[in-house]
């Protein structure tokens, strides 16, 4: 639906948090109290410390907010405030067992379940937070961006596996044969909304960008073409490399995207994956490399990374209609043809799954599979404001003028949920980061001459 308050309706507030429940529990249940409290990586919290957080942040936000009801635990305000303590000293605290953090949690699902049915949700409600039931889809977003967190959490832990999800389906016949490149017609789109019920204040305003033509990867990159960057000597080649990339790509040594390793100096590939070791996909999007990896194959390539505003042109925007879609295929839901979303395979479909979800260009998987490293950093849209909290999004904006230390991700992969996922959802990470499941595409300008070439 295009229409905002048909699509708050579409939303459901009530299935979303059960959802997300699901998930989170399906994440933590699979591990005992010892495992749940540990940290598995310093980049990390422990899963335990995500879980009480996650009850915490609905408390807040459900049962006092929109509730208006007395705080349940307001001690626990200062553990699972994540701008008090970084990760790193997270599991010193005098954190919630596992088994009290489940019964805070569902103690706190009672109430707000009851708060949302007895809160009016209409498109002019007084309370910002309660239009179209806003604050209730914000707290259902969060517990999925949590559950990601989490899930790379579980790809970061050693030791036996705990985790299982069937296969991708093998791609579709036409994948081999589609073309390289898709070309995104120059002229204006939206970028960003003012009227997606559920859009994050970093998403906001919509304002008109105005973008010259360009050439996008039908697909995102591929482990193959990967390898080859990796075989044509792409890590020793410091032409290749930002300067601060190259010097990153030193110190940490990084040879090969996190979580790989080879049969010997030239043999084949293999990836560490929820605790089990299998050989490397040729066909499916690279994913676990930092933005300096994916600026740095595109430099060896001949291409660059998209702009952000590129990508969400690619993404959203119909040349036939004029139109800016909610996602790349139009306004409807994401169903499970249409894009690798809601762990439901925990690894990226084939580059050329998803014909269904493909974007007016003929470009695929802008949506779901792997996140997109574009070559933008993390600022304000013209008119922004933070809304509800300014730690969703405002305090992680540069200095107005000041570069972002923050890359902009778009997209979402096969471990985001949909409710978490639209063409115009912002995400964001430091340059250096891998355990995030992150890939890339790249893009190169158009000459006037490819316009009007299909
Ligand atoms: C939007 C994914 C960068 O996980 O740091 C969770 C989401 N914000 N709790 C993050 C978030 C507050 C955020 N990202
Ligand atoms: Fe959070």
């Amino acid at each position: 639906p295009r229409d905002p308050a048909e699509l708050a309706d579409a939303l459901a507030p009530e299935a979303v948090l059960d959802a997300a429940r699901r998930r989170t529990l399906a994440l933590t249940d699979c591990l005992g109290d010892d495992e749940l409290m540990a940290q598995h990586s310093p980049l990390m919290s422990p899963l335990g410390w995500d879980l009480a957080h996650i009850g915490n942040q609905e408390e807040i936000w459900l049962v006092r907010r929109a509730g208006g009801r007395p705080p349940l635990r307001p001690d626990l305000d200062p553990l699972y405030d994540a701008f008090r303590h970084p990760r790193a000293d997270r599991p010193a605290l005098p954190l919630l067992k596992p088994g009290p953090a489940r019964r805070y949690l569902a103690e706190v699902r009672e109430a707000a379940l009851e708060i949302l049915e007895s809160t009016p949700r209409h498109a002019d409600s007084p309370d910002p937070l309660l239009r179209h039931g806003f604050v209730f889809g914000m707290i259902a977003q969060h517990e999925q961006q949590h559950d990601e967190t989490m899930l790379a959490t579980h790809q970061l832990r050693s030791g036996p596996p705990v985790l299982d999800a069937p296969p991708p389906p093998p791609a579709p016949a036409d994948a081999a044969g589609l073309p390289a490149e898709v070309l995104v017609p120059g002229g204006p789109f939206t970028m960003g909304t003012s009227t997606d019920p559920w859009a994050l204040d970093n998403e906001r305003p919509a304002h008109s960008v105005e973008l010259p033509p360009f050439w996008l990867d039908t697909v995102p990159v591929t482990n193959a073409a990967y390898q080859d960057f990796i075989d044509d000597g792409g890590y020793a080649d410091p032409r290749w490399w930002d300067p601060a990339g190259w010097e990153h790509r030193i110190r940490a040594d990084l040879s090969a995207p996190q979580f790989w390793q080879r049969d010997g100096a030239h043999g084949s590939w293999y990836r560490r994956r929820f605790g089990r070791t299998e050989p490397v996909p040729p066909d499916q999007p690279v994913l676990h490399v930092c933005w300096y990896e994916a600026d740095a194959y595109a430099r060896w390539a001949g291409r660059r990374l998209p702009t952000e505003a590129e990508w969400e042109k690619a993404a959203r925007h119909d040349p036939a209609t004029g139109r800016d879609t909610r996602y790349p295929w139009g306004d409807d839901s994401p169903e499970p043809d249409r894009a690798g979303l809601g762990q439901r395979h925990l690894q990226p479909a084939p580059a050329g799954s998803h014909p269904a979800g493909a974007a007016p260009s003929g470009a695929r998987q802008l949506l779901g599979d792997v996140w997109e490293w574009t070559a933008s950093g993390f600022t304000p849209y013209p008119g922004f404001t933070a809304f509800p909290y300014r730690e969703y999004s405002e305090v992680f904006f540069p200095a107005p003028g000041a570069p972002s230390p923050y890359k902009v991700l778009r997209g979402g992969s096969f471990a985001t949920d949909p409710v978490a996922c639209r063409s115009t959802f912002r995400n964001w990470d430091h340059p250096v980061r891998r355990q995030i499941f992150a890939g890339f595409r790249t893009c190169r300008d158009a000459v006037p001459a490819d316009e009007g070439r299909p």
